[in-house]
């Protein structure tokens, strides 16, 4: 069979692998390791190429792609130095089980071992951050191990794999077939397991539904909507998934994130069963393992997760199993429904809790610029297919809190919580979805780790609307000082520049507003000027979360540590390790 295929470079055939694969769009830095693959794309208009800034923005972008499409967001970067910058998104990947392939020129292979030039034994270095790292040596082997790759980043739990390509194999020729596309292998339900759920859900009195990680369809988001509504079942999700349920839907009460509403904390412990779909149920989720028994959840836990390995992981599950997200939510909404089901009354009283949550808390007299009735304004406006993704730090904690999410709307954020996410992310979403409002949120902080991304946007076409929320700080660490060693500022003030006029030299509209009722104006400007929009919400430091202000920490702040003498071991209070991490907000 060979003998009839053409003979194609190394690049040649790695493209050929991509497109095999259905690949339409990929994000890259260029490097002088893999020439063969850039030039190879110069013959594939199919493969829409983004050259980025950053690799660190290049991978937040690909992750982003991932997440929105659920098709592998595909990375390309050079060896050492392009993929230490890439890491950042690699462990996003990782953590937010997103398919991705992250393609890195390697050293030539008579060269390996010798510490060539920017070598870097990628095995070694992505091996707890990535689902799988592979190099591909012989051309012959690129269409197996790129199927391979694109396998293994879709099936079960998706997440990153890493191919490292050799320059001198890239060179190499083979005549060799290139095969795809690949297909996601996802487990189905069992027939005696669902007939287990159901029973085990008819006999709850305070039954509760968590939905959450990756994988979900806009079709499985309908199904498991439909089945909450059927059996009116109280739902809550994961840290960051608050677009898996309407928002609206009676049944929806709001998410397990760094700042969930703590009556929603004090229900889910109230629960007498807990019926997890599709989370991993961690650290955040959990709120700082505070939620379950461990072991013993201590209540009924049925768990359903894509991957073996993540049933029996920390809790130990009345029923476990295994399935994709689109298998599991067809299989629920086919069950009969729990006729009168019994927990009617507190689904009702949960839900009433939420609605309440929604109004902002009133933090200082009149603020010039009002967050809340900001945050009120874009619920009402923003379509049912607005993207809003979300930079981590305190200020995500307006639009987690006070907007409405809803398929085909998404929400995409970090679970992992790296900074530098928001900008690239949406830059992303827009390039998938030309058409929609994309809205990015991102701290003064986060913006300027990746804001360059705003040159790739303006290059590309359509752009989306960055909301920048500057409080000059790092506000989520002062927020931890304050409550640790109240009025010892340390590492955490910010010196800006001026972000519009920084956004207006990459070409962007920007705009920067001071007062709640310029924000209307700036943002429809922003929606119509069609390409990247930068709007800066200078906000009054003292707003330091949803919650609370600055000065309360300050005035309710932990007793400052022992002297270093007498100081023991702390012992750990889960829910201020949380806290501790991301704060509450
Ligand atoms: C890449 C990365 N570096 C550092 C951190 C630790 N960190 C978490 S939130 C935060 C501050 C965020 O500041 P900003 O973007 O201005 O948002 P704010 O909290 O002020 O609203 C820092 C430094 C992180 N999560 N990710
Ligand atoms: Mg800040």
């Amino acid at each position: 069979m060979a003998a009839n295929l053409p003979a194609r470079s190394g690049g040649q055939l790695v493209v050929a692998c991509l497109k095999a694969h259905g690949v339409e769009m990929a994000f890259s830095v260029a490097g002088e390791s893999y020439l063969e693959v850039l030039d190879a794309l110069y013959d594939a208009p199919e493969i829409r190429l983004i050259t980025c800034r950053q690799e660190g923005g290049a991978a937040f972008m690909a992750e982003a792609y991932g997440k929105l499409t659920g098709k592998p967001g595909v990375l390309l970067v050079t060896r050492g130095p392009g993929a230490c910058n890439a890491s950042i998104g690699v462990h996003t990947a990782f953590q937010d089980s997103t398919p991705m392939v992250v393609l890195v020129g390697q050293v030539a292979r008579h060269q390996i071992d010798r510490e060539a030039f920017q070598e870097v034994d990628f095995r070694k270095m992505y091996a707890p951050l990535a689902k799988w790292v592979t190099q591909i040596d012989m051309a012959e082997r690129i269409p197996e191990l790129m199927s391979q790759a694109f396998q293994v980043a879709t099936s079960g739990r998706p997440g990153p794999v890493v191919v490292a390509l050799p320059e001198d194999m890239l060179r190499e020729t083979a005549a060799v077939e290139a095969v795809g596309p690949w297909r996601a292998v996802r487990a189905h339900p069992g027939e005696a397991d669902l007939a287990e759920l159901r029973s085990l859900v008819a006999a709850a009195q305070r039954p509760m539904v968590l939905v959450g990680g990756s994988g979900w369809s806009d079709a499985a988001c309908a199904d498991i909507a439909a089945f909450l509504h059927a059996n009116d079942l109280p739902a809550c999700c994961s840290f960051r998934r608050q677009d898996i349920v309407d928002n609206r839907l009676r049944n929806y009460l709001g998410d397990l994130g760094t700042g969930a509403a703590p009556s929603l904390v004090a229900r889910v412990k109230e629960a007498d069963l807990l019926l997890a779909v599709g989370a991993r149920i961690g650290e955040i989720t959990s709120q700082s393992y505070s939620l379950l028994g461990i072991p013993d959840p201590g209540k009924v836990l049925i768990h359903i997760h894509a991957a073996a390995e993540e049933l029996g992981r920390v809790f130990r599950p009345t029923l476990a199993i295994q399935a994709g997200m689109p298998e599991i939510a067809a299989a629920l909404t086919a069950l009969p429904p729990v006729a009168n089901p019994r927990w009617a009354g507190w689904r009702r009283e949960c839900r009433a809790e939420y609605e309440a949550a929604l109004q902002p808390t009133r933090l200082t007299d009149a603020p010039a610029l009002d967050l809340g009735r900001i945050m009120a304004w874009l619920r009402e406006r923003l379509p049912d297919d607005a993207i809003v993704t979300s930079d981590a730090g305190n200020f995500s904690g307006w639009p987690n809190r006070f907007l409405s999410y809803r398929r085909p709307g998404r929400q995409l954020g970090p679970t992992s919580g790296a900074m530098g996410y928001g900008v690239p992310a949406a830059v992303a979403a827009k390039l998938a979805h030309p058409d929609r409002i994309v809205v990015g949120f991102v701290g003064d902080g986060g913006f300027l780790m990746t804001g360059q991304e705003l040159a790739t946007s303006l290059a590309e076409g359509p752009g989306p609307i960055v909301l920048v929320f500057n409080n000059s700080m790092y506000g989520t660490i002062r927020m931890h000082q304050e409550r640790r060693f109240p009025g010892r500022i340390s590492g955490t003030s910010l010196n800006n520049p001026d972000f519009a006029a920084l956004a207006r030299s990459y070409g962007a509209y920007a705009a920067t507003i001071a007062r709640t009722e310029e924000f209307a104006p700036a943002f429809e400007e922003a929606v119509v000027a069609r390409r990247a929009a930068v709007i800066e919400l200078r906000m009054d430091p003292e707003m330091i979360t949803t919650r609370t202000t600055l000065s309360a920490l300050r005035r309710q702040a932990e007793p400052p540590p022992p002297p270093a003498d007498d100081r023991t071991e702390p012992t750990s209070r889960p829910s201020t390790k949380l806290a501790q991490i991301f704060g509450r907000m």
